[in-house]
């Protein structure tokens, strides 16, 4: 026996309609019954189905054109066709794409449709239930993988060059996270799983760590810029007790913050800037021009820096828009006293018009790619 469902019936048979929905009614479902397939998508625009009977011979659409609008309208809907003569070309291209969950032989008797419903109702829900155990699975595979990371020292940071503009001299390198991990190497996954298992202070403990070991090794006049997850800003105490590690070191320290999330806790945020900036550490906004939050963590944070998204400088020499962007956004670090960073730099016309426009400092594959 299943629960009680919301059933489409569709026959232009009115006889056997009834008797569909007598049987359907007397299982405990519901039943809604429609005549043509016209009538059977508009009940399926403004109701939800959790199964559906649809009779192939109808008048057009047909029974499998449908099935093929309800699938998009209502992926979840478990789809029994029903046909006394069978197009086999169609069925088997309904049945090949998954348009449908089962094709009934008509004339049925009234135990067979109900059987059929059933069977494809558990076939249904066996292969949702084993999607997600693979799924927990492999992101418990990911956890044991990060937790690895952690134990060995996987992780590491690749430091990439940020040049002032005109001069060309080194102002700094931006700290990107990298893993050696042969399953868990994209540092997107990497974060990914962290986020999923609660792990986003351990990791960015992590990267502070590994902050603290590269600037030891770089010039005491040139500064590390260092991402950190919009999580660790929500929880104050937290991310300023790691910051501990670099406190000696704030005024070298640059913290980036991307502008593509949103101010979930303004208060934790508010906190955090300001026991961060009291500590000496400076902030920038990351990923300028490409975030869903548009300009509101820009205005909101009031940063030293001010790093414009790469897909703002990409072919800047060739669309007018974006060098009108990028012009706006550079007159707004000047009034806020922020340096502007361009990002992504590839080539020598993007470089030259970003120097044009005035960006203070320039960053991209062109001056160097990020290294460990
Ligand atoms: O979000 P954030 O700006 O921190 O990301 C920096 C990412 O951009 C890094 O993964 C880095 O490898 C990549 N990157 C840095 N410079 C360039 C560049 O010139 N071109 C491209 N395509 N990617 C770059
Ligand atoms: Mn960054």
């Amino acid at each position: 026996m299943i629960d009680e469902m919301r059933v489409l019936a569709v026959d232009d048979d009115p006889a056997l309609l009834r008797v569909i929905e007598r049987v359907l009614t007397n299982q405990g479902h519901e039943v809604h019954c429609a005549a043509t397939g016209t009538e059977a998508l508009n009940a399926a625009r403004s109701q939800r189905f959790e199964m559906a009977v649809i009779d192939y011979e109808i008048p057009a659409p047909n029974g499998i054109e449908v099935l093929v609008a309800l699938r998009q309208l209502q992926p979840g809907c478990v789809t029994v066709l029903a046909s006394g003569a069978l197009d086999v070309p169609a069925v088997s291209g309904a049945i090949n794409r998954g348009d449908v969950s089962r094709v009934l032989a008509k004339p049925y008797h009234a135990e067979t449709l109900i059987d059929t419903l059933r069977d494809a109702v558990f076939a249904r829900r066996r292969i949702a239930q084993e999607y997600q155990v693979a799924c927990s699975e492999e992101w418990q595979v990911k956890r044991q993988a990060l937790e690895q990371c952690f134990q060995e020292r996987l992780l590491q940071l690749a430091l990439q060059p940020i040049k002032r503009a005109r001069s060309g001299e080194l102002f700094g390198y931006e700290a990107l996270l990298r893993s050696r991990h042969p399953s868990l190497k994209s540092p997107l996954e990497v974060i990914a799983t962290a986020e999923r298992h609660s792990l986003i202070h351990f990791l960015g403990g992590e990267v502070i760590r590994l902050a603290a070991e590269r600037l030891a090794t770089i010039p005491d006049h040139v500064r590390l810029f260092i991402n950190v997850h919009p999580e660790e800003l929500a929880d104050p105490p937290s991310l300023v007790a790691r910051m501990g590690l670099l406190a000696d070191q704030a005024k070298r320290v640059c913290l980036e913050i991307t502008e593509q999330c949103q101010i979930l806790d303004v208060k934790a945020w508010d906190e955090s800037k300001g026991l961060l900036t009291d500590m000496g550490f400076s902030l920038a906004v990351d990923d300028v021009g490409a975030g869903y939050n548009s300009l509101a963590v820009l205005a909101h944070i009031r940063p030293s820096f001010l790093k414009i998204d790469m897909s703002l400088i990409r072919h800047i020499d060739q669309q007018p828009t974006k060098r009108r962007l990028v012009e706006l956004l550079c007159q707004f670090g000047r009034a806020s006293d922020a340096l502007v960073i361009a990002e992504g730099i590839e080539t020598d016309a993007e470089a030259s018009v970003i120097e044009e426009i005035g960006a203070d400092l320039l960053q991209g594959y062109l001056f160097g790619k990020p290294t460990v």
